[in-house]
Parts: C-alpha cells; structure tokens; sequence
C-alpha cells in the first residue's frame, strides 16, 4: 500500500539570482535566474520544485510573473489539502487548466519530491531511474565572434566537457561552427538555433548538415511541426526538437509526420515528471533517442534533471552542468561537479537528494506567500 500524504502548505519563492556569467541565445540575453521555487510541505516533511520561467516571454510565454499568478490563483487551490499516494495523481488536480507547463511541473515534481522522501527513496528510484551518473554537456551562448567562442570552447574542453552546443542565429552560423568543427574535427557538436530560422534558410541549413553535427535543434517556429518535417526531408542530421513539444501528444505527433529524429524533453517545458516520463517512453518504444534539455536552473531543478536523465532512453548527453558554471553561491546544496568522464553522479539521497540553504534563500527571495490549508 503506497503511504499517503496530507498536502498541509504550500509556499512560493521568488528569487532573482546572477548568473556567473550573462547567456546569449537567439531569443534572449539572461543575466540572472528569475525563479520560481515552490514548497509543499506535509507530514513534517518538505518537497521542492522548479519553476525555470524567465523575466520576459521569450524562449516560452510563461514568464516569472505569469507563474507566479497561475500557480496562486489556479494551480495552488487545486492541489493544497489533498491528500496524495501517487506523484501521477497531480495532474488530473490541475487538468482544467490550460498550458502553463513550467508552472505546473513546479507544483507537480515537488509533490514528486515529498513522496520519494515519504517512502525514504530517492527521486531517480521513484521514476524508474537506472543510471547512477549520466552523460552531460555544456551549452555555449553566442560569442562576441569567433577567437572568444574558440577561447569558450576550449576552456569547457579543459574543464572536462566532451560534448559541447553552440547557440546560432542568423549571421552566427556556419562561420563559427566551421570553426569549431576544423579545430576540434572528432568533438561531438551539435547546435541549438531557438526557433531564429525559416524554410528559406534552407542553404544555412545545409552547410550546417556538413558539419557532421549530432543534431540541429529546434531551427524553425516554436508551434511549428510541418515545416520541421519538410526541413528534415532535406537534411541527413538529425533535427531535435525542443520548443515545439509540450506534451506527450505534441512528440507523437511530430514523429509521425517525421519533423525529428531526437527529442529534447524539459521537465519545465512538459508540465512536469508524469508527461516527460511518457515522452520517454514512447520515444524509447519507437526508438527515438532523448536528452534532457536545461534551463539555466539551481541545483533544485538542476537534481531534478539529474533524476529524469537516469531513465535507460536519455542516451545522449544533457544539458546539465557542473553548479559552479551557473551560480557563484547556488540556493541548495550539495553542489555537482563534473566526473573525468564528463557525467554528472545523480543523487542517491532521498528526494531530489539536495538541502535548501536557508541562509540563501532568504538572501536571494525578494517574493515569498504562504498558503495553508484549514480544515473548517
Ligand atoms: O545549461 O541549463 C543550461 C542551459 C542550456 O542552452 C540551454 N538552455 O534554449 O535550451 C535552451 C536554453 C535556455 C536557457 C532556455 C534559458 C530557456 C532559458
């Protein structure tokens, strides 16, 4: 029998964070981290989640402020003094709201990560995790020009990570993946464009496609899969995408019309662990590899990805690096660090197997609300 748990309070967290150093992707300039933490607390114990949004409605629509009042509003009245056995009953609480995936996952891991904690496992096991360490990367912004992105990427080389992503956009392609690729010509490279091109940048693509590329991810619109499927009639790498997939549905249907080869799955980007579980799934049943996407999180949301990224079918590397190369002083501790193999050790504690460090927290919150349940 399953032990359940009285979902007694939940809090939210606002925090602003710098980022060591500002990334630059096609959509956006990140300077610091505009988080939403939430915690749910039941049963003497406290589970926490992620909610990676960004200031501005960039790479998603959802920003902090959107998360923020949809998790109050909507999400929070729907979930707060349930009682709960099983993580996978969260959703159908919150079924009757539409979208707002990042917002939702946060709600939804944290209640993943008080059950794991309840049954005094770790958050890997109660997924179905195998692995003890996983594969990752690191995720290049774009550079000023091409000797600093040289400089960048040698510098991540040293550092131990053995497959690198080059941010591009129009004007900062082909030029500086060529560079790359004639220094480095056995490095395992891929590129990520969010969302910056069009079906008549066809040509760009295909000097891209001789670069001997793992993947290209995410060129076309973010609610576009036709065009993807049309790109990737022309192209012998791989398209992955990332932005144009929000459900289980959305990667069904993208593989069945052929708009990619490899899926990205975003715990954030999905609405949380049941829907990027079956994602998992039904592209492990169809053969289709998936990585585990990164949104610049805290080792909160950064332990999650570690967790998601043990199932068997995350075969290549993630988008999870070590903690040193996000914040100076992450919100949790203990922070990860890079293995000479360039994995990441995923945590065997129980729950997300990381500690909130109060003395940060209250440093870096600038919002916080407290919502408990009553019984009249
Ligand atoms: O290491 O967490 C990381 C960053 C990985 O490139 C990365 N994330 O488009 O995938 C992306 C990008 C991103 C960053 C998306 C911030 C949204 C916000």
């Amino acid at each position: 029998m399953a032990q359940t748990l009285s979902i007694e309070r939940i809090e939210l967290h606002h925090l602003a964070l710098p980022l060591v150093s500002p990334f630059e992707i096609s959509v956006a300039r990140v300077t610091h981290s505009d988080t939403v933490l939430v915690s749910v607390h039941g049963g003497g114990l406290t589970g926490w989640g992620e909610c990676p949004a960004t200031v501005g409605p960039y790479y998603s629509y959802e920003t902090s402020a959107t998360a923020w009042h949809i998790l109050r509003d909507h999400f929070i009245p729907a979930v707060l003094g349930r009682t709960v056995a099983r993580p996978a009953d969260v959703p159908g609480w919150m079924s009757h709201v539409r979208g707002h995936p990042l917002a939702r996952a946060a709600l939804e891991n944290a209640v993943w990560d008080l059950l794991a904690q309840a049954r005094g496992c770790s958050l890997r096991e109660l997924l179905g995790g195998e692995r003890a360490r996983v594969p990752v990367g690191v995720s290049i912004g774009i550079q000023p020009d091409v000797p600093a992105l040289l400089e960048t990427v040698e510098r991540h080389l040293q550092a131990g990570y053995r497959r690198i992503k080059l941010k591009i956009k129009p004007g900062w392609d082909v030029v500086p993946v060529q560079a790359v690729r004639e220094r480095w010509p056995d490095l395992l490279l891929q590129v990520d464009a969010n969302t910056a091109y069009t079906l008549a940048d066809l040509p760009v693509m295909q000097a891209l496609d001789a670069c001997d590329l793992l993947l290209i991810e995410q060129p076309l619109h973010h609610d576009d899969i036709v065009d993807h499927a049309e790109l990737q009639r022309h192209l012998r790498t791989p398209i992955c995408l990332d932005e144009s997939i929000h459900s289980p549905d959305h990667a069904r249907w993208a593989l069945q019309i052929g708009a990619c080869r490899v899926i990205n799955i975003k715990v954030g980007r999905v609405g949380g662990f049941t829907a990027a579980r079956r994602i998992h799934d039904l592209c492990a049943e169809q053969g289709i590899p998936v990585w585990c996407g990164g949104m610049l999180e805290t080792n909160v949301g950064r332990a999650a990805n570690l967790a998601l990224a043990s199932l068997p079918n995350f075969t290549l590397p993630g988008d999870i690096s070590a903690s040193r190369r996000y914040y100076h002083e992450d919100i949790a501790e203990p922070d990860f660090e890079l293995n000479p193999d360039s994995t990441i050790d995923v945590p065997a504690a129980p729950g997300l197997g990381v500690r909130v460090r109060s003395r940060q927290l209250h440093k870096w919150r600038d919002r916080h609300e407290v919502f408990s349940y009553h019984v009249s």
